[in-house]
């Protein structure tokens, strides 16, 4: 069985070890599509946080605690940067997570594609799922706020760490979105899966950005193989993260049944058949969409392939 999973940083991370746990009973191949959205040049390194909280999770390194970035990480490059009085100081690079930007942003230089340095990187971390990036055309996630008192477009990142998403959000953007193409290896997954599944990441600013690149919407919507949900809300809020935030600023109601209907049917020019939700919002119905309850709550390995073992029993494969 082959199953492609559209996934974000953490969360969907966290959803990815139950989907390799699970991929491994069953004897399926695990493609991950991560999200690029969140990519942003710092100090002239490219920072894919997404793609890095994967490949770190799955490859056994992630910090826990933190939700990004490594575990054991130490901050001299931070704080000797801070002695410079060089900006932006509100994001922090840990010193071995700089190592990956450094060995990504060198390989970019020299002309390889992200998708062959994300490869190139996973050489280490041995992730057990291909990992792709959704594109390796220029995509970045911005958002129209007001900061003191001016409507500005910022970075993804500014708004989220600098600001925590507390100023007034009017929009989200996908630059370059309607131009990128997916990256080599993306459509062919998707055309070739059993199942797609969307990670319980945040449909907003994770999964919402790589549905914004055409060919990739097309594939999913209009392939052979079904797709399948699993909620990022439980019981009225997000499992991690700022989605309630971002719900917010477009209007939808923080629930399972608000997200789901956001992704909407595939009969209705949407891309979901199957809506897997928590067993406290049972009672959710979306409109040509299959739903189906189960424990959500990613607390260990084994619950995690519980819950995907039932998103594999909704898709029917
Ligand atoms: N999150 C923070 O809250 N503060 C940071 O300084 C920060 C730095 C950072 C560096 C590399 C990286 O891969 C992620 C980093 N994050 C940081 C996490 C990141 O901002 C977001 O949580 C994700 O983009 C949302 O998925």
């Amino acid at each position: 069985m082959r199953i492609v999973v559209l996934t974000g940083g953490i969360g969907g991370a966290r959803f990815l070890v139950g989907v390799r746990a699970h991929a491994r009973r069953i004897g399926a191949e695990v493609t991950a599509v991560v999200n690029v959205g969140d990519d942003v040049r710092m100090h002239g390194l490219q920072i894919c946080p997404d793609l890095d909280s994967v490949m770190y999770t799955l490859g056994g390194a992630a910090d826990p605690e933190r939700g990004w970035g490594r575990v054991g990480e130490t901050w001299v490059v931070k704080e000797e940067l801070a002695k410079y009085g060089a900006e932006p100081s509100w994001f922090g690079l840990g010193d071995k997570d700089t190592a990956t930007h450094l060995v990504r942003t060198t390989m970019l230089t020299a002309g390889y594609p992200l998708s062959q340095v994300t490869a190139a990187l996973c050489e280490r971390w041995q992730p057990g799922v291909t990992m792709l990036p959704a594109t390796d055309d220029r995509l970045e996630t911005h958002v129209v706020a007001d900061i003191e008192g001016e409507r500005k477009a910022i970075h993804f990142q500014e708004w989220w760490v600098r600001y925590r998403g507390a100023v007034p959000t009017h929009r989200f953007v996908f630059v370059g979105a309607e131009t990128a193409k997916p990256a080599p290896g993306v459509v062919e997954a998707i055309a070739a899966a059993d199942v797609v599944l969307l990670a319980p990441s945040n449909p907003v600013v994770s999964v919402a950005p790589i549905l914004a690149v055409p060919e990739l919407k097309e594939a999913v919507a209009n392939g052979p193989a079904p797709v399948i949900g699993v909620s990022p809300i439980i019981n009225g809020s997000p499992v991690r993260g700022m989605a309630d935030r971002c719900l917010g600023t477009l209007g939808v109601e923080v629930s399972a049944a608000g997200v789901g209907a956001l992704y909407g049917a595939r009969s209705g020019g949407g891309v979901l058949d199957g809506w897997l939700v928590d067993t406290t919002d049972d009672k959710t119905d979306i409109p040509g969409v299959r739903v189906k309850a189960a424990p959500l709550w990613m607390k260990n390995e084994d619950l995690t392939a519980a819950m995907v073992a039932s998103a594999l029993d909704l898709a029917g494969v």
